[in-house]
């Protein structure tokens, strides 16, 4: 088995429909990843364990997700040197606002990658492209993929031309 360099966490099992999205990016990609729930208010001192062994584990981007009072990918960014991906989940109330702004004003010096609300596929694809940089074979699966979203959006435009 590949070790896992992606973590997906997540601050409650109830964000999975969201986060699996990001999940599924990366094994598209056949990127190795963990997936948990590390809850920054209901399991802190787990959270900053996780957050502060993530590097040494061997992972080399996390991508949190959370909602409404979303302080997981902030907090986790202030206790690990690796680029961390911050997924607003939306709650019930306020469509996901709460969260966006939770995660998305983090002050200066700790930063946070943060996609739109609920865009966790779009995490689980920057965490590709992070790990492209420094990766040929994931960089030219990545052109590729991206030749599709062209061929895709080309294809479109002919059918309204048809
Ligand atoms: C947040 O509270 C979680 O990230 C989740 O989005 C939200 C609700 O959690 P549950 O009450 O469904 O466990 O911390």
């Amino acid at each position: 088995m590949t070790a896992p360099v992606v973590g997906v966490v997540m601050g409650s099992d109830s964000d999975w429909p969201v986060m699996r999205l990001a999940a599924e990016a990366l094994e598209e990609f056949g990127v190795p990843y963990e997936a948990d729930v590390v809850s920054a208010h209901r399991m802190p001192h787990d959270m900053i364990a996780y957050g502060s062994q993530a590097a040494d584990r061997g992972l080399r981007v996390i991508i949190a997700g959370a909602g409404g009072a979303a302080h997981l990918p902030g907090m986790l960014a202030s206790v690990t040197p690796l680029p961390v991906i911050g997924v607003p989940v939306p709650l019930k109330h306020l469509d996901g606002m709460d969260s966006l702004l939770s995660i998305v004003q983090m002050p200066a010096g700790v930063p946070v990658a943060t996609v739109a609300v609920g865009a966790a596929r779009n995490a689980g694809l920057l965490a590709v492209r992070i790990l492209a940089a420094s990766d040929e074979g994931l960089r030219a699966r990545m052109r590729d993929f991206q030749r599709d979203l062209y061929e895709q959006a080309k294809a479109k435009g002919a059918r309204l031309r048809e």
